[in-house]
């Protein structure tokens, strides 16, 4: 038997087999959770119903997470199928592409910062109100994906790095408010991977082969490795870890000087 056995799991943001999210509901599924799906928009729709198809998934519903009332109804229709909920997943993000590159200071915008912002932390908080009712009592674990841009200037990451210094903020203060109530808030901190999001930061490719030489590990992380380490964290086999940020980087983030192999 898995240990996620008995878990139901609302799983946001698979956009693509290489998404994040896919390896984590690959991973979810493995240990025995019950899952469900949302998608963007009706463009992605298909794509979301296949692959809930291919791996059981339990419901696919539509939110776009800049939408209160999308996420509402996420929330209404998915409590009408399930009478709790165990584990969420946010793994989405959004920021302007043109502000993916370039010289932060200049191609930074007020209205793009707002944006990521929204879209890539405020939804948290936003999923954190509609999802608490169906948690509570569950020993629930939230967890999302945020990237060490957050906490070191990196190079066309840009007003996305803000955003996850938000992100992982918000962590940490929902950890603070959900906590008496049994609901764990952690995030993982994954090394970079070829995925859609990814494609739209300039040089990602350079990034990929930086982190295969200079990780202690010497290689990139897989969407697998990603997947497990969100099934632990999310499993009572965390239950006494909340509010942190652990990374899944092949050790990328303990190095203080690179070049050096
Ligand atoms: O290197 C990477 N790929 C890393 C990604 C390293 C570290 C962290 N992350 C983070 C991302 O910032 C994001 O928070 O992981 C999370 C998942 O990203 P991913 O798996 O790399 O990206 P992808 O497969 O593109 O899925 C993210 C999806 C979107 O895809 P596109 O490419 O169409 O933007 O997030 C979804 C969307 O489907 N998304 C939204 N979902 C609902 N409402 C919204 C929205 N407004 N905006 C984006």
């Amino acid at each position: 038997m898995g240990f996620l056995a008995g878990k139901r799991a609302l799983i946001i943001g698979i956009a693509s087999n290489r998404s994040i999210a896919w390896g984590i509901a690959e991973a979810m599924k493995r240990e025995g959770a019950e899952l469900a799906f949302t998608y963007q928009n009706e463009k992605l729709r298909p794509r979301v119903e296949k692959f809930a198809a291919e791996c059981g998934a339990q419901a696919t519903l539509p939110c776009d997470l800049g939408n209160d009332d999308e996420i509402s109804a996420l929330f209404d229709t998915l409590g009408g199928s399930w009478d709790g909920l165990d584990i969420l997943i946010h793994s989405a993000a959004f920021a302007p592409r043109d502000e993916l590159t370039g010289d932060f200071v200049e191609v930074t915008t007020r209205e793009g910062s707002k944006t990521a912002h929204d879209i890539s932390s405020y939804s948290l908080t936003a999923l954190g109100k509609a999802a608490r009712p169906m948690m509570r009592g569950h020993s629930g674990a939230i967890l999302s994906l945020t990237y060490m841009g957050s906490v070191r200037a990196m190079p066309s990451y840009n007003v996305m790095g803000l955003a996850k210094a938000s992100l992982e903020a918000n962590i940490r203060y929902m950890a603070y408010a959900l906590g008496p109530e049994g609901i764990r808030v952690n995030g993982i901190s994954a090394g970079p991977i070829r995925t859609l999001a990814a494609a739209g930061i300039a040089d990602f490719r350079k990034m990929l082969d930086h982190v295969e030489q200079n990780a202690p590990l010497r290689k990139n992380v897989s969407i697998e490795e990603v997947g497990n380490a969100a099934a632990f964290l999310c499993s009572d086999l965390a239950s006494g870890i909340t509010g942190e940020i652990t990374y899944v980087d092949a050790g990328f983030n303990i190095i203080g000087m690179s070049g050096y192999n």
